[in-house]
């Protein structure tokens, strides 16, 4: 059996019940197959894939809390500090009830190569609760956000491990989450990204992980004959990256005209209007079933089912393994040419594999979703610096990022006799980085 083979045996073996974070590392492992049986001897003296699948550490806590009722609840918290080989840990905290231990794993191996992607020092982790914002009052999130950082703070520190926002946790929760962190360290830092603008954010952030799967996806289509503008986009997820992806793809010059909630689906043929969508759900909080009923054009469905929709371009931005084979087929039947992951780890593999035998294209998320992270790095910058940068300063440098980071991965795919694949490209660009830094930094 090879070196690869070996490793996902005893992954599997040592990581039981933790199915996401198994799926993550066969498909970072399956693809760097070039670089590893080029240079097989040295990886495995110095156990490189084992250490690199095997968190620095991981911190599980309780965290108690008051409800509006005066019950206390309880719920866990997590944070996995996954490798900081080319700097401090970096990635974000989910809050949503089907949060465990492997989820949070398969997001915080993803996010090592992510990080790397983006040319900007940071290492990979990320955290989380089971707690579900979801109908709690602002009161109940912050006596939780309150309780989480309780714990948290022992680990986390500008230099050290800088949390931000994912599912579930946006510009409120920072803030509380912030707001104690400070009293209770005494200290003004950089120690979470995503942060308000009165208190240290950067302009662009809210708008970074859209923005820049906008980018990444124009590029790789103009490296390929092909352009946004006058497209049909399929888009799922009704949150931060799906909002910020809609808008940036209509001033490209697309036409998205579907978005998804954890409930329903809109199917929207005049396009998305995204004020409304950013109405319902950045201020209003509520279910999709109230943007169809502002909006006549729109049709709204129980369930999932954007994938059925006829579109040229798919861009799934809610969760992960959102978009299966059977879905892979509606897309390639109706003439999908070009898939680009919002999320973390939406396409499951027998979809990514089906996509890529039918010559869609396709951009996996560690590069195509980086934009995020990489403004959360913009955001320590400016941190460090006791400085903010414009919007168009913030912006035009995202856009640089993403640019070079397709450039990055196709070269890295053309190298290794994989043109065109561009999740072997992404794989073996964001790992190459990390694996010369743990060689150079020795047994640790
Ligand atoms: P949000 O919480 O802002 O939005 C998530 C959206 O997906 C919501 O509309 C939610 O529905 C919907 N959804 C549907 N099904 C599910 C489900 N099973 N679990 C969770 N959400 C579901 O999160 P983000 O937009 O920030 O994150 C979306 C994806 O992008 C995630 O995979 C995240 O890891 C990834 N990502 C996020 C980055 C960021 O900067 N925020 C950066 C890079 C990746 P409802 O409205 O009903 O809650
Ligand atoms: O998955 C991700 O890259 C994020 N949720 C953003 C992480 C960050 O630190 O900005």
């Amino acid at each position: 059996m090879g070196y690869v083979d070996e490793v996902i045996e005893r992954v599997i073996a040592k990581n039981p019940g933790e199915p996401e974070f198994h799926q993550a590392v066969k498909e970072v492992l399956e693809s760097l197959r070039p670089v590893v049986e080029a240079n097989e001897a040295l990886y495995r003296r110095e156990a490189l894939l084992e250490r690199i699948t095997e968190p620095d550490r991981q911190i599980k806590f309780r965290v108690p809390w008051v409800d509006d009722k005066g019950q206390v609840q309880v719920n866990t918290g997590y944070r996995v500090q996954f490798n900081n080989a080319i700097g401090p840990y970096k990635g974000g905290l989910r809050l949503h009830p089907s949060v465990n231990v492997g989820i949070i794993k398969f997001l915080g191996f993803e996010q090592i190569f992510k990080n790397s992607l983006t040319s900007l020092p940071i290492g990979g982790g990320k955290g989380g609760s089971d707690f579900d914002p979801k109908g709690k009052s602002d009161r109940e999130v912050m006596a939780f956000c309150q309780s989480f950082m309780n714990e948290l703070y022992k680990y986390i520190g500008a230099d050290e491990d800088v949390p931000a926002g994912d599912i579930g946790t946006g510009a409120r929760e920072i803030g509380y989450m912030f707001g104690q962190y400070k009293k209770i360290r005494g200290v003004y830092e950089g120690v979470l990204t995503g942060k308000g603008l009165s208190y240290g954010g950067s302009l662009a952030r809210t708008e970074a992980t859209g923005y820049g799967l906008l980018y990444l996806t124009e590029e790789m289509l103009k490296c390929n004959g092909k352009d946004i503008a006058g497209k049909t986009i399929a888009v799922s997820g009704a949150g931060n990256v799906a909002i910020y992806a809609i808008q940036k793809a209509q001033q490209l010059g697309g036409k998205p005209v579907t978005c998804s909630d954890s409930t329903g689906w809109i199917y929207d043929p005049e396009g998305i209007d995204v004020a409304l969508l950013k109405e319902v759900k950045e201020v209003k909080r509520a279910r999709l079933t109230e943007y169809a009923a502002a909006r006549p054009s729109a049709q709204y469905h129980e369930g999932k089912g954007v994938w059925s929709v006829k579109c040229d371009i798919a861009l799934p931005c809610a969760t992960q393994n959102e978009l299966g084979l059977d879905d892979a087929k509606a897309l390639v039947a109706n003439g999908c040419f070009a898939v680009a992951e919002g999320a973390n780890m939406p396409t499951t593999m027998e979809a990514t594999k089906y996509l890529q035998e039918n010559k869609v294209l396709f951009a996996p998320g560690k590069a195509a979703n980086a934009g995020g992270v990489a403004t959360s790095a913009l955001e320590m910058s400016q941190n460090s610096e006791r400085l903010s940068w414009s919007f168009a300063e913030v912006d035009a440098k995202l856009k640089g990022i993403m640019v070079n980071i397709f450039h990055n991965l196709d070269d890295a795919a053309k190298k290794y006799g994989h043109a065109g694949d561009y999740v072997v490209g992404a794989n073996i660009a964001g790992f190459e980085k990390v694996a010369n830094a743990m060689l150079a930094q020795g047994v640790c």
